[in-house]
């Protein structure tokens, strides 16, 4: 199977109606959407989501930050998909994420407020999808164009 990452269009990207340009973006790249989900993540998800910068400063805040309302969270799934799509995402801090990326382009917090989450390893993106997905709740299938897409035959 190939990769799979934990995509996840975070309250500020909902409430500003920006889910589709994200989505958009991930799809004309060539990825694979393999689930989805609206869902409110709850205190105790995002402590669990967050629990590697347990202890840091800014870890109250941004537990309440994924808490505080409705998000959009996704399976994308291609070869090499984490780190494009970390690459796509741009760095932590919209104020300094290079334009052309997704908090480049719409964020200019200084504060982490930054619209999406993607996963930054296999095993952070294994950990984080199973916090949200179930197996059945993703589908694999083929693109018709996957080899003019990717290159690799079918
Ligand atoms: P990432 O989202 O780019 O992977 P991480 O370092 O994993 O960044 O931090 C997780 C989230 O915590 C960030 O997306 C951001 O919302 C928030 N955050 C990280 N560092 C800070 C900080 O120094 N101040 C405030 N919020 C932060
Ligand atoms: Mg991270």
């Amino acid at each position: 199977m190939a990769e799979r990452t934990l995509i996840i269009i975070k309250p500020d990207g909902i409430q500003r109606r920006l889910a589709g340009e994200v989505i958009s973006r991930f799809e004309r790249k060539g990825l694979k959407l393999v689930g989805a989900k609206l869902m409110q993540i709850s205190r105790e998800q995002a402590e669990r989501h967050y629990a590697v910068h347990k202890g840091k400063p800014f870890f109250p805040r941004t537990v309440e930050y994924l808490s505080s309302g409705p998000v959009l969270a996704m399976v994308w799934e291609g070869d090499g998909v984490i780190a494009m799509s970390r690459e796509m995402m741009g760095s932590t801090f919209g104020a300094q994420a290079k334009p052309g990326t997704i908090r480049g382009d719409f964020s200019c917090s200084p504060e982490g407020i930054n619209l999406i989450h993607g996963s930054d390893s296999p095993p952070s993106a294994e950990y984080e999808i199973g916090l949200y997905f179930s197996p059945e709740e993703m589908v694999s299938y083929s693109f018709a164009d996957e080899r003019w897409v990717t290159g690799k035959k079918s």
